[in-house]
């Protein structure tokens, strides 16, 4: 189904035909711009920038590129096209036809379930929000913006959802979530990464590889939801997942190749007088982020994911590929606990284990990635590997939580840990360095020397096309 552009706003799900719902939206919508205004990218909002627009749902060739200044993006209501006959893919439910209507005794957990979804998203428009000043290029400068829309879309993505079939919970639930802020001190984002800062970038390519990529698989098992309207919104919102991880992985590459670079030119490990990041510093940045991110699958044991699934509204990553019954009540599954100072592997109830099983997914695909950026350092005649650490590194949920573990997966006293952090989390002194290198570099074509310039432009332009348009003031 086509979006309709004509009305104030756009969608493909019939908003005219529900009043009520187009005018709690109508309500909400000012609120949100004056939020977007007020913690969304600060400058540029005059600036003409490179967007791409969502003119219909199906995965390829949705599209839309051309310039637009930012508060003028369409944010709208975009669900993937309905399938037919669909039935519950898992959990008590399975094999039923999926529900239009949430079943009354859902109703709790789904909220919940959503107002977290939806609460990441402005988290990290508001994290992101002064990036734009030390932009390493045009071209990265618009990817950002790119990236800071289509979150507020999300937001858009979940706020329907409440406001649809969520009555006055739903809408209050709906303004919540431009009330909380990241990292406020009396009024939080939900979870513990999205109240972290996202200072230079350096750490927005960790993010958008490691954090969002959570994303990626929060969103694909909610996809799996036998509440349709989630599953399509889901599903909509993971083909514009897709470039954010994009702009991470080749945003860290380029990272690793300049540093490279520099590395063979000076014959030195140590690039930072020369401008550059070192690749020891890199995997202080990764060791950070991946840990946050990981923390964001929840405990590893948990009643709560048990529930979800059983329920029929969280599935796991890709269910249908499964090879079992989709219940899952009688499977075991290994997860890895502290025990005496070393780390053993357990069997669990497979039900209770859902929030690890996701996360194993996620590491294997983490590690794909690291992979194609050591590639990048062999090639280069290198002797360096970037690693992920363990699991159990710095970890704040579940059941690493108590222990102080290297990112080699040693179980050290808490005082240990304390005194070596600084060999493997970025130190004050490192941040501070990382941060002057970031200066803004503006001229189309042209890259701040700390990165490599990318591959190819977007959407077929060149890598020099000017992808913002940069009005006066826009730096103020
Ligand atoms: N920080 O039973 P447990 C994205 C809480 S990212 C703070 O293990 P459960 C994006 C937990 O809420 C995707 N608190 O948790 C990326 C619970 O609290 P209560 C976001 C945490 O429920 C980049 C307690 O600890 N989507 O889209 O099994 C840019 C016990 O935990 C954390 C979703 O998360 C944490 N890290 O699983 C933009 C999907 N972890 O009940 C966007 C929806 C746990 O004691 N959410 N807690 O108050 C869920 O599926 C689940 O809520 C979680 C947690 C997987 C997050
Ligand atoms: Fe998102
Ligand atoms: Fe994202």
């Amino acid at each position: 189904m086509a979006i309709d552009y004509s009305e104030r706003i756009p969608n493909n799900v019939r908003l005219s035909d529900d009043r009520r719902l187009q005018r709690a939206l109508e309500q909400w919508q000012p609120r949100f711009l004056s939020w977007w205004k007020e913690l969304g990218p600060m400058g540029f909002q005059t600036s003409d920038v490179y967007l791409r627009t969502a003119t219909s749902v199906d995965a390829k060739g949705w599209a839309t590129f051309g310039y637009l200044k930012m508060p003028d993006y369409r944010w709208g209501i975009f669900l993937a096209e309905p399938e037919a006959n669909r039935k519950i893919g898992f959990g008590a439910h399975k094999g039923e036809p999926v529900w239009q209507e949430i079943p009354g005794e859902h109703r709790g957990t789904l909220r919940r379930l959503i107002v977290t979804q939806g609460d990441t998203e402005p988290a990290s428009v508001e994290q992101q929000r002064h990036l734009g000043r030390t932009c390493p290029s045009l071209y990265d400068l618009r990817n950002l913006f790119q990236i800071n829309v289509e979150e507020g879309r999300h937001l858009w993505a979940m706020v329907y959802l409440l406001d649809a079939h969520f009555g006055r919970d739903g809408r209050e639930e709906a303004e919540a979530m431009l009330e909380r802020h990241s990292g406020s001190p009396d009024n939080p984002r939900i979870l513990g990464a999205f109240n972290e800062r996202t200072p230079d970038w350096l750490s927005l390519f960790m993010f958008t590889y490691f954090t969002d990529r959570d994303g990626k698989y929060q969103l694909a098992s909610l996809a799996e939801s036998g509440f349709d309207p989630l599953s399509r919104t889901c599903r909509f919102m993971l083909t514009e997942e897709a470039h954010h991880l994009f702009v991470g992985e080749t945003g860290v590459g380029r990272v690793v190749a300049r540093t490279c670079e520099l590395m063979k030119a000076h014959d030195t490990a140590q690039v930072g007088e020369h401008g550059g990041i070192d690749l020891a510093l890199v995997q202080k940045y990764l060791n950070f982020h991946y840990s946050v991110s990981l923390d964001l699958f929840g405990s590893e044991l948990s009643t709560n994911a048990a529930n979800y699934y059983t329920a029929g509204l969280k599935g796991r990553f890709k269910e249908a590929d499964k090879n079992d019954d989709h219940r899952l009540t009688d499977g075991m599954y290994r997860v890895m606990a502290p025990e005496n100072g070393r780390i053993a592997e357990t069997e669990q109830p497979a039900l209770l284990a859902m929030n690890e099983m996701l996360r194993d997914a996620y590491i294997a695909d983490s590690a794909r990635g690291v992979a194609r950026w050591n590639k990048i350092i062999t090639q280069a005649g290198i002797d360096f590997e970037l690693k992920l650490p363990h699991r159990g590194f710095r970890r704040a949920i579940g059941n690493f939580s108590d222990v102080s573990m290297t990112p080699a997966g040693e179980i050290i006293p808490a005082d240990e840990w304390r005194a070596r952090q600084s060999e493997w989390l970025p130190a004050e002194s490192e941040r501070e360095f990382v941060t002057s290198l970031m200066v803004p570099v503006t001229e189309p074509g042209k890259f701040a020397g700390w990165i490599a310039p990318p591959a190819r432009g977007i959407n077929g332009n060149p890598v020099d096309f000017e992808y913002v348009k940069l009005s006066t003031g826009c730096f103020s």
